[in-house]
């Protein structure tokens, strides 16, 4: 390891990922992970990645059961890109981070990879027809005028809650088509 070859091709040297290699990252990223699971004030954590986000306008879609989106505005004021890796509510047996694609020219839905990350002093859209949260399975009808309360959880561990007003929603039908499907194919898994 005392020398270093003589790089075959100097027209194309080693980039940054020579100075900064992949493992350091790797390494920074679970010394946060531990820093956020030991750190439990949040007072004492101003890093946190939830006190970073603030839920503006979020509402849920009215429905007497099976399943149902949440959406809302995530905003963050914070220098640093945040991921939100989860979410939860006691309304329904499972909750998850939804995208919207098409395939074959058919919009469907699945879980989005790697969560929804909202870049440094950014915000991210959860809208009808886009990127949602999908309440799965309702253990209790959603009731206009009622709030759904949402737990969401952030890569670093750290953990944001809010409340979701119900609202009667007629629009974007044409999601709603695919959710029995959908539905079906998750039951099969089980
Ligand atoms: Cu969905």
């Amino acid at each position: 390891m005392s020398s270093i070859p003589t790089p075959s091709y100097p027209q194309h040297p080693p980039a940054g990922g020579r100075r900064k290699p992949r493992w350091a990252a790797t390494a920074v990223l679970a010394a946060a992970a531990l820093a956020g699971l030991t750190a439990c004030s949040s007072a004492d954590t101003p890093a946190d990645q939830a006190d970073a986000v603030t839920v503006a306008e979020p509402w849920a879609k009215a429905a007497e059961d099976g399943m149902t989106s949440v959406f809302a505005e995530m905003i963050n004021d914070s220098g640093d890109e945040v991921t939100i890796v989860a979410a939860s509510s006691p309304v329904s047996e499972t909750t998850e981070l939804h995208e919207v694609v098409l395939n074959a020219g058919v919009a469907g839905m699945q879980e989005k990879d790697g969560g929804f990350v909202v870049g440094a002093d950014s915000s991210y859209l959860l809208e009808p027809g886009g990127d949602h949260l999908m309440l799965m399975d309702l253990i209790e009808p959603l009731e206009p005028g009622d709030d759904v309360p949402m737990t969401l959880t952030f890569d670093d561990g750290s953990t944001l809650r809010f409340s979701a007003p119900i609202r009667d929603f007629a629009g974007a039908q044409e999601d709603y088509g695919d959710l029995a499907d959908h539905e079906e194919s998750m039951h099969d898994e089980h």
